[in-house]
């Protein structure tokens, strides 16, 4: 018995003075295994403790254990005390290096609707229209009655709508009301303005429509503005956006703000003209609607119509988008699913 308590005494004190003498983390590391380790001197001592009698096992294996203690605390002791001098000559030593490559921060980018909507807003700046902006909450007045469409005319059926609670307060349910906003407030002097900005219609949601959406829309207002102007400003726009070889079509249609009316279909992007599954074999696209200002409407504005005349047009982007990136669902804009929006 006191051959082991005075080998363990041993242990501790060769311990403690290796310990003294480590001067780095790693020779810290060295002295543990040495003496504490499954093959090191403390595990050889433990194995003779087979050896002692029965009586004396259990004082021997307190002994051991605290002597063990004891030197994994000096260890930890030693160990700490190094790691802090190691860091504070690190701090000391590496200075910030600022001619490091930064951290890469990932990009955002623009949705792409808002891609395409600035596009097109950029094609009308060039060919010198004016953005104008406007509300998004209406009045029935400028969304509806200025427009042409009075109450209770079987042509409302054309736009469902968001009412608020308040009596005649209702979502746009499309950008015209800004162009009477804009007439009254730049008549008499003509007019060449677009119009972008959210919509809103009361719809089920379906693959092709959702309840709000962009739209472009377009307004010319002088004197001596005629449906040839018109067709030559959308045929120039039509050649901008999708390319100047493109065919484009008029087809009569029918707006209540707008007299005589028509829609503007351009060559299919996709099969370019020949037929195919997007435009329905027919080989044309529709991209817009258009046509010359009702003369009610152009007296709302506050243009006298025997004097002024002139043309409209509007447009959808998520519609163009859809046709020009194929996507198939109008929902994925509104989806917000990162597995869409990061293709673009
Ligand atoms: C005023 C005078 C005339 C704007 C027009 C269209 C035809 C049209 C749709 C096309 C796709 C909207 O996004 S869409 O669903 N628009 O077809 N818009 S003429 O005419 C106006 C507007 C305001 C004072």
């Amino acid at each position: 018995m006191s051959d082991l308590a005075q080998a363990l005494a041993s242990l501790e004190a060769a311990a403690q003075a290796d310990l003294a003498a480590a001067l780095d983390v790693s020779a810290v590391d060295a002295v543990r295994v040495r003496y504490l380790g499954r093959k090191g001197s403390l595990a050889a001592i433990l194995r003779g403790l087979g050896g002692l009698d029965a009586a004396e096992r259990p004082l021997a294996g307190k002994l051991a254990n605290e002597v063990k203690t004891r030197v994994e605390a000096a260890i930890g002791t030693r160990r700490g005390a190094l790691v802090a001098v190691a860091q504070a000559a690190a701090l000391a030593a590496e200075r910030l290096d600022v001619t490091l490559p930064g951290q890469p921060v990932a990009m955002g980018r623009l949705h792409p609707s808002t891609q395409v909507l600035r596009r097109i807003c950029q094609i009308w700046a060039n060919m010198g229209f004016q953005i104008y902006r406007s509300r998004d909450v209406e009045s029935d007045e400028l969304n509806f009655e200025l427009l042409n469409i009075p109450a209770h005319h079987p042509a409302r059926d054309m736009w469902d709508t968001f009412y608020t609670e308040t009596e005649g307060v209702l979502l746009r349910t499309h950008t015209s009301p800004g162009q009477i906003h804009a007439m009254r407030e730049f008549h008499p002097e003509p007019i060449r303005v677009i119009l972008p900005g959210m919509c809103y219609r009361y719809e089920q949601i379906t693959a092709r429509s959702e309840i709000q959406f962009h739209q472009v829309e377009g307004l010319a207002v002088g004197r001596h503005i005629t449906m040839t102007d018109l067709k030559g400003t959308l045929i120039s726009f039509a050649h901008r956006m999708f390319g100047a070889n493109r065919q484009v079509r008029f087809r009569a249609s029918y707006f209540p703000f707008t007299e005589p009316s028509a829609e503007m279909d351009v060559e299919c992007l996709i099969c370019g003209g020949s037929g195919c599954g997007i435009c329905k074999q027919s080989g044309w696209l529709e991209i817009l609607g258009c046509g010359m200002v009702h003369p009610r409407v152009l007296q709302n504005g506050g243009y006298d119509p025997s004097v002024f005349s002139g043309f409209a047009f509007g447009m959808g982007p998520e519609r163009i988008t859809m046709l020009l990136h194929r996507i198939d669902d109008i929902r994925f804009f509104w989806g917000n699913d990162l597995r869409f929006l990061e293709q673009f």
